[in-house]
């Protein structure tokens, strides 16, 4: 499947193929939206269920799901204005203080994130942010690292769909607590890039309270028949701006409660 061939008629079945490829060569490639242009959500989520299964196919495991796009600084961003849904595996999961390597992505860029690990499962339609919350066994800071298979981020909402979310990797800051002992709403971050603090974001950033992000996830998961299983890692989506890395920049997440992230990359 050439990325360059002006007639491609796409299937999701290729589209898959050709993100994957693109993840594993470390290569972007214009929006299929360029070309397929009534390329659908459902159509998009359905390309996205075909890369999980080539991952599952190649030995990696689910450990959960990650929203995209809950907070308004993403959506203008971006210029996509509706969260969206995508699979965590094993293999994206980074220990944490590890060294990350640009050369392992396209173009990586870091967020901060809140995340939850589930000790019931949640099925949606019809979750509320307080049934939501009390699936909610822990609750951590973490740090996403994007990449956008899609040449300078340039996406649709169906293109990022596809896309897994610009999927990449995460960490997990050191302090668990349990969702009774957070507001997560109120849980505050400062972005530090080489010691420069760059921007502050509040949790209610992601839709007013991230508990409304993990039930959307319910809700959207339900519509396709997904049941959010006990154990899984939830990722509430970035509350600040993405920030890009070079070879040698230091990232770091201070969390009002909990804990610091400290990401750095190899000169
Ligand atoms: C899409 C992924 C967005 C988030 O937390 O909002 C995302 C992108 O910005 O490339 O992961
Ligand atoms: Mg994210």
């Amino acid at each position: 499947m050439s990325a360059t061939s002006e007639h491609t008629i796409w299937t999701a079945e290729d589209a898959a193929t050709e993100l994957l490829s693109c993840e594993d060569q470390h290569v972007d490639r214009e929006p299929f939206t360029d070309e397929w242009t009534d390329l659908d959500v459902e159509t998009a989520y359905r390309i996205q269920d075909l890369t999980l299964a080539k991952r599952t196919e190649r030995g990696e495991q689910i450990v959960g799901i990650k929203l995209g796009l809950t907070s308004r600084a993403k959506q203008k961003t971006m210029k996509v204005d509706s969260p969206i849904v995508a699979w965590l595996t094993d293999a994206m999961r980074l220990p944490p203080e590890k060294t990350a390597s640009v050369s392992h992505f396209i173009h990586p860029r870091v967020e901060p994130e809140l995340v939850v690990i589930l000790d019931k499962e949640l099925r949606g339609p019809g979750v509320t942010a307080a049934y939501a919350m009390d699936a909610v066994g822990t609750v951590l800071a973490g740090a996403e690292i994007i990449d956008s298979r899609y040449r300078n981020f340039r996406f649709t909402h169906q293109d990022v769909v596809a896309d897994n979310a610009s999927s990449g990797a995460y960490v997990t800051g050191p302090v668990a607590k349990s969702a009774r002992e957070v507001d997560l709403s109120m849980e505050t971050v400062v972005v530090e890039v080489d010691g420069e603090v760059i921007s502050t974001a509040t949790g209610a950033a992601i839709m007013g309270n991230p508990s409304e992000a993990l039930a959307a996830a319910a809700n959207m998961l339900g519509r396709r028949g997904i049941t959010m299983e006990a154990g899984w890692v939830v990722l509430l989506g970035a509350m600040a701006d993405a920030v890009p890395v070079q070879p040698g920049t230091n990232v770091t997440f201070r969390y009002s409660t909990l804990g610091t992230i400290n990401l750095p990359w190899e000169a």
